[in-house]
């Protein structure tokens, strides 16, 4: 049955063919035929063209990891300008040489030394025992005049301080053709106990015979005779005036 159908449908699709190519022949109007079965789906076509880039997203939240080691040394910089110039330094302890010292400790001698030589040459005679120089300018004057003179030439009246002293100090006196020398000790504060210029007791001296005898009471100066003895006298007597350097 059903494969009659199928002849008769063919027959009639065939029938209708002949019909046309008649009425196309025979210019007869158009015969609008029975619709197709639709067609098979065709294949995809080709992709489309890229989209318009879209909005910008929220920023994210921070990241959390572990902090990654440090990074290399970046170049050396540029120089930059001169600083101001700093504050003075507080003043520091000299550290010096044993040599140096000693040269310093050299050089304050020779200076005192000659500046002691060059107040010598200022006297007229002088003589040179030890580390003094006795000087004098032949100058005649009371106990007051010769502490006076001495002392204006930085000096100080002559004492002898021992045998060697005393002899030196009569060699000059030969000089001088002198009877009696001023020597600085006195008994001016203390009748009887003679001192030095600087009150200390005497360390040496070379006293007369029966002297110091304070003769009328009237004697608190010294003096050194030319034989090299010792004698208390009148502090206003004038005689010879010997310095010591
Ligand atoms: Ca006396
Ligand atoms: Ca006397």
């Amino acid at each position: 049955m059903s494969l009659l159908k199928h002849h008769l449908c063919a027959a009639l699709l065939l029938l209708e063919f002949v019909l046309l190519l008649a009425a196309s022949e025979s210019s007869c109007p158009a015969y609008a035929g029975v619709p197709g079965t639709p067609g098979h789906n065709g294949s995809p076509g080709r992709d489309g063209r890229d989209g318009f880039p879209g909005p910008k997203g929220e920023k994210g939240d921070p990241g959390v990891g572990a902090q990654g080691p440090p990074g290399k040394i970046g170049p050396i910089g540029v120089v930059g300008p001169k600083g101001d110039k700093g504050n003075p330094g507080l003043p520091g302890s000299a550290v010096q040489s044993p040599l140096v010292i000693q040269l310093q400790s050299d050089v304050t001698y020779l200076t005192d030394r000659l500046t002691a030589v060059e107040k010598v040459l200022g006297f007229r005679i002088f003589r040179k025992v030890g580390q003094k120089y006795y000087v004098s300018n032949g100058l005649n004057g009371t106990f007051e005049k010769a502490q006076r003179f001495c002392s204006d030439a930085g000096a100080k009246i002559v004492l002898p301080r021992n045998e060697d002293e005393n002899e030196v100090l009569t060699a000059l006196q030969a000089a001088l053709e002198s009877t009696y020398v001023y020597v600085g000790a006195t008994d001016r504060q203390k009748e009887g106990h003679f001192v030095d210029m600087s009150n200390q007791p005497l360390t040496y001296t070379n006293w007369k015979k029966n002297e110091p005898n304070d003769f009328k009471g009237a004697e608190d100066c010294t003096v050194i005779y030319k034989t090299g003895v010792w004698n208390d006298i009148n502090c206003n007597s004038v005689w010879h005036v010997v310095c010591e350097l």
